[in-house]
Parts: structure tokens; C-alpha cells; sequence
């Protein structure tokens, strides 16, 4: 009986494991990465327009795996420039944080979206942030990432955010910007193995305006 139930725990922690590990082999820091309970538990949004959601047609599916994937839909005469989806953890120091997202974008000609890291201190202000590329027209699930950064000094917290970004006032047909399977790792700055190839600041499109307030609109 003992054993019976040893066995079954060790077998449950196993599947925990593997559960959490990233596809590179490393301990997944998130939690619903995947979005399969059809709902944002563990996140937390901002900005209108998300569900989840486990739609599929011959054009794409909503998940880029499983069953659910997470949709920021954005309609005619939405005001909001800024949308996003973010799970924040506490930040180790002497480790490098990599994350990737699958990101896809339908009829997405009104904006992009993209993973973000941003450093927060003790008071939740925004310190440092890192951006990937974007993703926006209409693109199949692509992965992006941002890799090996390392946490300002006085860094408390990690903010993880898929972020939905209005390039431009949306028109009539709506944009519809697609996240699945978040990871989140870190390593040991001793072994580190790739440099950081995260954009810091502003996106390209918005260099050229002056510093604005969205970014740090972390709820
Ligand atoms: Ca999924």
C-alpha cells in the first residue's frame, strides 16, 4: 500500500517535471504558459480585448498548441494604444532570464506584438525593459524571444508581457493578435551560453516620438 502510493507520488512528480521543463530542457518559471484551462489564471491583462480561446479553421488555428491559446481581439474606434497579458516573479540575482513566446497575427495590419521584459524595483517601477521583434500583418505562429538578460542591480521583480501595440487607429476589419506557450528560464550567469539579443527601448516605429507612458502601465 506504502509503496503503491510512493510510487504514485513519485510518478506524479515526474510528470510535474516534465510538465514544467521548456523545450530547451530548462525549469519553466511560468505558470499556464499554455493557456489549457481555457483561462488567464496565473496572468493578469490590461488593455481590452482578451480571451482565450480554442477556435481552429482551415486558415490557422488559436493555439499554437494543445487546445487554447490567448487572443487580443482589437475592434473599430478601440482608443487603447497598449495591450497586454503579464505574470510577474520574483528576479534572482546573479541569474539571466531567457523567455520566448509563439505569437500570431491575423489581419493584424493595424499594429504588432511582441514578448517583453521589464525589471521593476521594490515599488513595482519600471527599471530596465527588453522587447523581441514583432509580429503583426498577417502571420502564422512565429517565435520570438529575448534572451540571457540580467537584472539591473536594485531589479526585485521580472515582468513577463505579451504586448499588443496600436501602430494606428484600427480600421474596419479588427486585428487579431494570438499568444501561446510562454517560457520563462534562467541560468546562472556563470553559464551563460548566447548573448542578449533583446531590443532595449521603444519599438522602431516609436523611437521617433517622445518618451510616452504606456510601458509602464503594468496593472
Ligand atoms: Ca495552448
Amino acid at each position: 500500500m506504502r509503496t503503491g502510493l510512493a510510487i504514485r507520488i513519485a510518478t506524479c512528480a515526474l510528470i510535474g517535471v516534465v510538465l514544467s521543463s521548456t523545450a530547451r530542457g530548462q525549469t519553466q518559471l511560468l505558470s499556464n504558459a499554455g493557456f489549457e484551462a481555457g483561462a488567464f489564471g496565473g496572468w493578469e491583462t490590461f488593455g481590452p480585448g482578451w480571451r482565450t480561446s480554442s477556435y481552429s479553421n482551415e486558415t490557422g488555428s488559436d493555439a499554437h498548441s494543445g487546445t487554447f491559446g490567448a487572443v487580443d481581439d482589437v475592434k473599430e474606434g478601440d482608443k487603447d494604444e497598449w495591450r497586454g497579458i503579464s505574470q510577474v516573479l520574483p528576479v534572482k540575482h546573479g541569474m539571466l532570464y531567457s523567455g520566448s513566446v509563439w505569437i500570431r497575427a491575423f489581419k493584424g495590419q493595424d499594429g504588432e506584438a511582441m514578448l517583453e521584459f521589464q525589471f521593476l524595483d521594490k515599488d513595482k517601477n519600471v527599471m530596465e525593459f527588453k522587447q523581441s521583434e514583432a509580429v503583426s500583418g498577417d502571420q502564422a505562429y512565429t517565435q520570438v524571444e529575448i534572451k540571457n538578460a540580467e537584472p539591473p542591480k536594485h531589479a526585485e521583480l521580472l515582468a513577463i508581457r505579451g504586448i499588443v501595440h496600436m501602430t494606428k487607429q484600427p480600421g474596419k476589419e479588427g486585428n487579431y493578435f494570438l499568444f501561446d506557450d510562454f517560457e520563462l528560464s534562467a541560468v546562472s550567469k556563470g553559464i551563460k551560453s548566447d548573448t542578449d539579443n533583446g531590443r532595449k527601448g521603444h519599438t522602431p516605429a516609436d523611437r521617433a516620438k517622445p518618451h510616452h507612458q504606456p510601458l509602464t502601465t503594468t496593472p
